[in-house]
């Protein structure tokens, strides 16, 4: 069995959009994150980034301890090594997906993610940073549309890096970016919304009700962080 930590955020997603493909038994163990739950000791033990989502397999291939791994990415990877599904065995198409899963992590996920919290949570509006972080998005949207010009996927067949950058790309009006403007990448986000699976990861996530960032509570756990914060663990 999979222990999910997860909240529905778009790197909660990544994760629930995979194991409802795999059909991977798992259950969802919340983390509300703007309630504080990320700074739990028994969730810092193995996710010591203050970071959801995170998994803990008790059942790893070969038998032994259970394995617990944070990072949206990494966790994506062990979970498609360990059923075989949603990533390649052959050497190129492996590489394929690993370099786009890898796009997105140290891209789309950071530029996506500040974009959003300079246009709707800085408690100023800074247009250099506004205007940097959104234009960055539309930059990396534009890469994606462009890969996606003459194929169904962005790397062979329905994979990781299609789950990675997805939850990711729905949010566009957010970052001030029109769908229009990117038609290659609307077709692929309708096709991967149509699956079964889509719908079902996207349900399970609608039963835990976040409150806004914007709430002055959240606002203090999720934007008041820094290097003591992390100094202050286990203390
Ligand atoms: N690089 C990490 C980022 C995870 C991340 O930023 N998670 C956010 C929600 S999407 C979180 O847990 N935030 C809690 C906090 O900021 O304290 C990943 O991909 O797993």
């Amino acid at each position: 069995m999979i222990q999910l930590y997860y909240w529905p955020t778009p790197n909660g997603h990544k994760i629930t959009l995979f194991l409802e493909e795999t059909g991977l038994p798992y259950e969802i163990k919340p983390v509300n994150i703007g309630k504080g739950d990320q700074f739990k000791p028994e969730f810092l033990a193995f996710s010591p980034n203050n970071r959801m989502p995170a998994i803990i397999d008790d059942d790893p291939a070969g038998g032994g301890a259970p394995i617990g791994i944070f990072e949206s990415g990494a966790i994506l990877l062990y979970l498609a090594e360990k059923t075989g599904k949603f990533i390649p065995s052959d050497l190129r198409g492996r590489a394929e997906v690993l370099q786009w899963l890898f796009w997105q992590m140290g891209g789309l996920g950071p530029m996506a993610g500040q974009a959003n919290h300079f246009a709707h949570y800085a408690p100023e509006k800074l247009p250099y940073a506004i205007d940097r972080y959104v234009k960055e998005t539309g930059r990396l949207f534009a890469v994606l549309d462009h890969r996606l010009r003459d194929r169904e996927f962005v790397a062979g067949a329905y994979s990781i890096a299609d789950m990675a950058s997805y939850p990711w790309t729905t949010a566009y009006e957010r970052m001030n970016l029109k769908i229009e403007d990117f038609p290659n990448l609307k077709r692929w986000q309708d096709g991967i919304k149509a699956r079964p699976a889509t719908a079902r990861a996207y349900e399970k996530g609608k039963q835990f009700q976040s409150m806004p960032p914007t709430h002055p509570d959240a606002r203090k756990i999720l934007f008041g962080q820094d290097a003591a914060t992390v100094r202050r663990y286990g203390a």
